[in-house]
């Protein structure tokens, strides 16, 4: 069962993520932050994997441990509930529209933690969101997820817009990484043996 659950208690935040790999998008996302709901909410949907997130964070600072400890245990539970990557796709790839935005990701489930984060988020904040919060989110995942991770919005005008593409374009290519190859279903894609 490719299936994790996380729990991670610091002094800033309380957090449990479940996730199924090989779930159908279902969400229950409730971090006290509005926005990053929403955002997590289309992760787990257009990737498929099953996500149901609970954070309790010192959101009377700001939103910023939480986003980033969410990021953090997140990145865990996928890494845990991939176990060895057996018969794994390991890449994917996804440019996505969304009106004005056109993001593209690109990733490997390769345990070598890298981001590459070419988003330009044209406003400060989306509501009561600080929108510097979506890298701190994706370098979480990228490093405790070991997930080289290219992200590159290739336009954008609207920072909602963008920040939702960025989520929904991750999402899609990881969809495609971390489904099982069916020629390949019993080995470690890797040359190496390993991943
Ligand atoms: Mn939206």
């Amino acid at each position: 069962m490719r299936q994790s659950t996380i729990s991670r208690s610091t002094a800033e935040t309380e957090i449990t993520v479940e996730v199924n790999l090989d779930g159908t998008g279902a969400y229950d996302n409730n971090t006290g932050v509005g926005f990053f709901d929403h955002m997590l909410d289309q992760l787990a949907r257009h990737s498929l994997i099953d996500m149901k997130i609970t954070a309790k964070g010192d959101l009377h600072i700001d939103d910023h441990h939480t986003v980033e400890d969410v990021g953090i245990a997140l990145g865990q539970a996928l890494a845990d509930a991939l176990g060895d990557k057996r018969g794994i796709r390991r890449y994917g790839a996804c440019l996505l529209p969304m009106d004005d935005a056109l993001v593209r990701t690109a990733l490997d489930l390769s345990a070598r933690p890298f981001l590459i984060w070419n988003v330009d988020l044209p406003t400060s904040k989306i509501g009561n969101f600080d929108t510097e919060l979506v890298r701190e989110f994706f370098q979480a995942l990228s490093t405790h997820g070991g997930i080289t991770l290219h992200v590159d919005m290739l336009h954008g005008i609207n920072s909602h817009h963008i920040a939702e593409a960025a989520f929904k374009s991750v999402a899609r290519a990881l969809r495609e990484a971390v489904e099982v190859d069916t020629r390949k279903s019993g080995d470690i894609p890797s040359t190496k043996g390993a991943l």
